[in-house]
């Protein structure tokens, strides 16, 4: 039998039909009437799962017959989320699984809503994997990610009494659908051990070793024309770690030890959006991923070619961000101890095949590991370091201080990036610029054509198409097919910009999303939201850079007003936060405390709680900014100018119809280019305004000084006004905006305040408002991370899609 000859009928829903009940009787082992609501999604998740292994081999042997380049994503987080709407809609089946569940009494949305987010990241750099993994299988670029298979996904946050908890995520607790275990493609990771000699070559022995298992995932392109994998690692313990002596002698944990120790590895996400430092379990988790990656784009290539030489024309590696880093050392590891290359050689090679994405300037989030721990995780890849730095010295002649890949005891990961890839890029303009003028300004004049910009895009099919569907469906109505995959053919909304009826439908979508929003809300957090308000969203990491403070504060100014003059004719609001602190993050903690403070004092006064609301649902994750994305007015980009690499979120809320109020900081800066001045509410000083108000001494105090506004807001939390059983609780942040204020909350908070002001204007008139919203749908098309990947494909991987 030929793997044609097993192609599946055409999926009518007579056949979906079947297939669904073989499933819920053959893999679930259960029948329709004893099925639950979860046996019938696994029953489902593997029809659908079915449909994507055709496309998926078909995709896999194309690229071997035509002998074609591919691209290797190495991420240590891939935040995808739930996926079966997604590969559903994908595969052009959302149609025929409604119906066929229909059939059965039971609803499409609620099945799906019982998945567990795969929560495999912790923000931005995470979901734009996730991302990018859909487009590269969309626009037909062959190609894998390489990431980790946590046990364990980023926290769930709970509140207790407006504080952060956190407890563990268990995604696999129930097992999933969607991999394939791959038990025969295992590899061994070394790590420690020493360095001997041998024939006079130096050559590396492990003290211990892990195996890498994989397990690989379909990620269908939209319409199914290809589709890709993602192959995630796991952990597992050699045999040989688990001592049987030990454990017939009745030492059970201690015959386990080294077992936990090697499943650690792939336990637990590490919760942070910025560095801590010193964790060797990081180090060795980067690692594995990275080692047991390049093993396999190397066994790969080796199947169908012979000399390692040409490695640049047929594997293209990427590095997202400085996480994967040791990949150079590691292929220059390989190329010259088991293939015979000469060191030069082997760099030249590595350097050809990497790239490097940079995705932020924030010093405490540059990776750097001390010497003493690498040359005990990694002894043979600090040689190769060592020898790099060298000749990185080298070349920058006789320059007086020069920049090293090891500086005093710490190995500089960005540096090491950046010194073997033939690409590295920024992700938006403004901070690609940044990068090379205040991160690798060295480097930049070394080598003038390795920099390069890339801006992020974000999938259409995922935040759109799956989020939105009444605006996707009106989108359709009004421009036709196809803008799923050329969605500057959202330019065509344009001309209905003045047309009142469609004005008139948009602004009842909207209200849908709101009110499907309000509703989830209520059900699952008991918070009450009224839908004819602003929905004004913040959601994203909780960070001081990311000015949630200065949020919160404006708000707290807001209802000030509202208690000193209720009649004003104020424009209703509900500020809506969502967001996680990392765990040791103490001022993100306490800004999470205020906010839920506020919104109890808020929420709870009768002279303002028709007026204003404050809601922060606990969790907040890829599923819920899929509910409450469509649902936003108000999009808040408000990060100190310079500090956001780009920002994906204030392009999914422009894309659903929302308008930015922000900073020229990221993205924001071409967002506001692309969908006009006029149609974006910005504040705040400039990247370069920044650098000089830091500068100035006493600046905090001075813009405080300045605003009645803003010292009103201060002395009511620090009269305790929102803390009235511990009225100095807030005494620290308070402290600290007027003394030292590093993210100039106190020097932005009155153009805030006007821009804010401006947005109350424009909303009061909601043809108006509604007008500018069409504008930011319609002119978005550049930030569909299709077009991303075709900017990587072309200016980095040097691939041809196969489409
Ligand atoms: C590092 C070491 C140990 C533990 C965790 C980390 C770590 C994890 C994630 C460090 C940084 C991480 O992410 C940074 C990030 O998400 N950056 C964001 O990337 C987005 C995609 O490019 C941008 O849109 C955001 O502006 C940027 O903040």
């Amino acid at each position: 039998i030929r793997s044609d000859d097993l192609s599946l009928p055409e999926p009518t829903p007579e056949h979906f039909r079947w297939s669904l009940l073989n499933h819920l009787q053959y893999t679930v082992g259960k029948s329709p009437e004893h099925a639950s609501k979860f046996d019938w999604r696994m029953a489902l998740s593997h029809a659908i799962r079915d449909r994507a292994v055709n496309p998926w081999f078909n995709s896999t042997r194309r690229t071997w017959a035509e002998d074609r380049k591919r691209v290797y994503y190495l991420s240590m987080e891939f935040l995808i989320g739930r996926l079966l709407e997604d590969m559903t809609i994908n595969l052009g089946l959302r149609d025929v699984v409604a119906e066929v569940l229909d059939g059965f009494g039971l609803s499409f949305a609620d099945i799906a809503e019982g998945e567990p987010d795969a929560a495999l990241g912790n923000g931005g750099l995470g979901r734009l994997a996730a991302c990018y993994l859909e487009s590269m299988a969309t626009v037909g670029c062959p190609g894998y990610g390489y990431g980790l298979r946590y046990e364990h996904g980023l926290f769930k946050q709970s509140f207790d009494h407006g504080r952060q908890v956190e407890t563990p995520e268990n995604w696999l607790a129930e097992g999933t659908p969607w991999d394939f275990t791959r038990t025969e493609s295992a590899y061994h990771v070394g790590f420690g051990g020493e360095l001997v000699e041998e024939d006079g070559v130096q050559r590396w022995r492990p003290g211990s070793q892990v195996l890498a298992a994989a397990h690989d995932t379909p990620v269908v392109g939209y319409g199914g024309r290809w589709a890709n994998t993602l192959r995630l690692w796991s952990a597992m313990p050699n045999a040989d770690l688990f001592d049987l002596g030990r454990f017939n002698a009745g030492e059970f944990a201690a015959a386990s030890e080294p077992e936990a120790l090697a499943r650690s590895l792939s336990r637990v996400l590490y919760p942070n959006d910025t560095t801590e430092g010193g964790k060797q379990l990081r180090l060795s988790q980067e690692y594995f991923l990275t080692s047991a990656s390049v093993q396999d784009i190397l066994r790969r290539y080796l199947a169908a070619h012979d000399d390692l030489s040409r490695l640049p024309e047929y594997v293209a590696i990427q590095m997202n961000d400085t996480h994967p880093a040791i990949a150079g050392p590691e292929l220059i590891r390989l190329l010259v101890d088991e293939h015979g290359f000469g060191f030069d050689a082997a760099v030249d090679v590595a350097t050809r095949v990497l790239g490097y994405t940079n995705h932020t300037l924030l010093p405490e989030a540059l990776e750097r590991w001390t010497v003493g721990l690498m040359r005990q995780v990694l002894p043979r890849h600090l040689q190769i370091i060592e020898r790099l730095d060298t000749q990185f010295v080298e070349l920058q002649g006789s320059r007086p201080d020069p920049v090293r890949l090891i500086s005093g005891d710490q190995v500089n990961m960005g540096d090491l990036a950046f010194a073997t890839s033939h690409r590295v890029n920024g992700v938006s303009a403004l901070h690609s610029e940044l990068v090379r003028k205040e991160l690798f300004p060295v480097h930049d004049e070394l080598h003038p054509d390795r920099i390069v910009n890339i801006t992020n895009g974000v999938t259409p099919r995922r935040w759109l198409k799956l989020a939105n569907p009444e605006l996707a469906r009106l989108i359709t109505d009004t421009v036709g097919e196809g803008w799923e995959t050329d969605l500057e053919r959202l330019r065509g909304l344009e001309a209905h910009a003045d047309d009142p009826s469609f004005l008139d439908a948009f602004g009842r979508a909207k209200h849908r999303a709101k009110e499907a929003f309000a509703g989830w809300v209520m059900g699952e957090h008991g918070l009450g939201v009224p839908t004819d308000a602003l929905f004004d969203v913040q959601v994203k990491r909780l960070h001081e850079y990311k000015r949630q403070l200065l949020n919160i504060l404006w708000t707290i100014a807001r209802y000030q007003r509202i208690k000193r003059d209720p009649g004003a004719g104020w424009v209703p609001r509900v500020k809506i936060f969502g967001g996680k602190a990392a765990p040791s993050y103490h001022t993100a903690k306490d800004i999470i405390r205020l906010i839920n403070d506020v919104s109890q004092i808020v929420n709870n006064d009768p002279d303002t709680r028709d007026l204003l609301r404050v809601v922060f649902p606990p969790n907040y994750g890829v599923s819920m900014a899929e509910k409450l994305i469509p649902a936003a007015d108000l999009s808040e980009q408000i990060s100190t100018a310079g500090m956001e690499a780009s920002g994906t979120g204030n392009m999914k809320f422009a894309l659903n119809g929302a308008l930015t109020i922000g900073t020229l900081d990221g993205a924001n800066v071409e967002i506001r280019e692309h969908v006009g001045a006029d149609n974006f509410f910005l504040f705040g000083m400039t990247t370069e305004e920044v650098a000089a108000r830091r500068a100035e001494p006493g600046h905090a105090r001075a813009a405080i000084e300045r605003s009645q506004a803003l010292r009103d807001v201060l002395q009511a939390i620090a009269e305790g006004t929102f803390s009235p059983d511990e009225p100095h609780r807030y005494g620290g942040l308070v402290d600290m905006l007027w003394n030292s204020d590093w993210f100039l909350v106190a020097s932005d908070f009155d153009s805030y305040d006007a821009a804010q002001t401006e947005v109350d204007r424009a909303y009061g008139d909601s043809g108006r408002w509604q007008r500018m919203a069409v504008l930011n749908i319609a002119r978005m098309g550049y930030f569909s991370s299709d077009r991303s990947v075709r900017e990587y494909m072309r200016e980095i991987w040097d691939i041809e899609p196969a489409l």
